[in-house]
């Protein structure tokens, strides 16, 4: 399950270029009995199973045995993985991800042997693996010298707290739908102003909550003074 989304070309090419390593670890292979069960019943009843607590905190030692990392367990009840969370763990020399399967694990080793729930946003998945890959991918693109110039982690949106504006390529004429004139202009100054108001409109329609967030220049605010004025007329 996950080794085709790491054979992605970004993630792909940090691993080759020795930026980033990654393990997957099966938990069958941290238990003792000849079936390799790692859920169990859970004490008082109820539907579903649990993880058992044996061959996590076994696989947590064996991986943290020469040096500890700080572990993160994928669970619906964690914090909101959010852009600064990511960058907070780009920062890490090495972490170690736990994903469950069935309803949840054991609490003991959610009391005892990790560090820090994360969530990846309020709708129900069917296990933590595919959360697991949402926060690898997030972290590995911070990490210096993984992603090119080409695209520059600064001027994303979330970083400045903006949606970005509408983009154009060629053809200029795409069956009647025209390039906006002024990205033809050649007028730089204009165009950076346009798109400017663009990511402020998108922002001021879609997401206000990121609006209030965003570190705005009084050249933004007159600018929204100005869409909000247009909205009300
Ligand atoms: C019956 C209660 N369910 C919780 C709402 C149990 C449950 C459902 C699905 C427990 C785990 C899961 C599988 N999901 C994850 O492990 C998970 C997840 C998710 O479902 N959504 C967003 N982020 C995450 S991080 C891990």
């Amino acid at each position: 399950m996950f080794s085709s989304p790491f054979k992605e070309s970004i993630i792909k090419r940090a691993v080759e270029r020795g930026i980033v390593k990654i393990n997957i670890y099966d938990l069958r292979d941290f238990t003792h009995d000849r079936h390799k069960i790692t859920d169990d019943y859970p004490y008082g009843g109820g539907a579903g199973m649990i993880m058992k607590p044996e061959p996590l905190a076994e696989a947590i030692e064996e991986v943290n045995r020469e040096s500890k990392s700080r572990v993160i367990l994928m669970t619906p009840q964690g914090d909101r993985l959010t852009q600064s969370r990511a960058r907070e763990l780009s920062q890490e020399n090495r972490i170690t991800i736990l994903c469950g399967r069935y309803e949840g694990i054991d609490e003991r080793i959610r009391a005892h042997f990790v560090d820090d729930e994360i969530s990846i946003g309020d709708y129900i998945l069917t296990g933590g693996e595919i959360p697991a890959m949402v926060l690898v991918d997030a972290i590995i693109r911070l990490i210096p010298d993984v992603l090119g110039d080409e695209a520059s982690v600064e001027e994303d949106s979330f970083s400045n707290n903006l949606l970005e504006y509408p983009q154009y390529t060629r053809p200029e004429n795409f069956r009647g739908f025209k390039v906006p004139e002024i990205l033809l202009s050649g007028n730089h100054e204009k165009i950076r102003r346009w798109r400017r108001r663009e990511s402020l409109k998108r922002t001021f329609d879609r997401r206000l909550d990121l609006l209030d967030k965003a570190e705005l220049t009084e050249e933004d605010k007159k600018i929204l003074e100005e869409i909000r004025a247009e909205k009300i007329k």
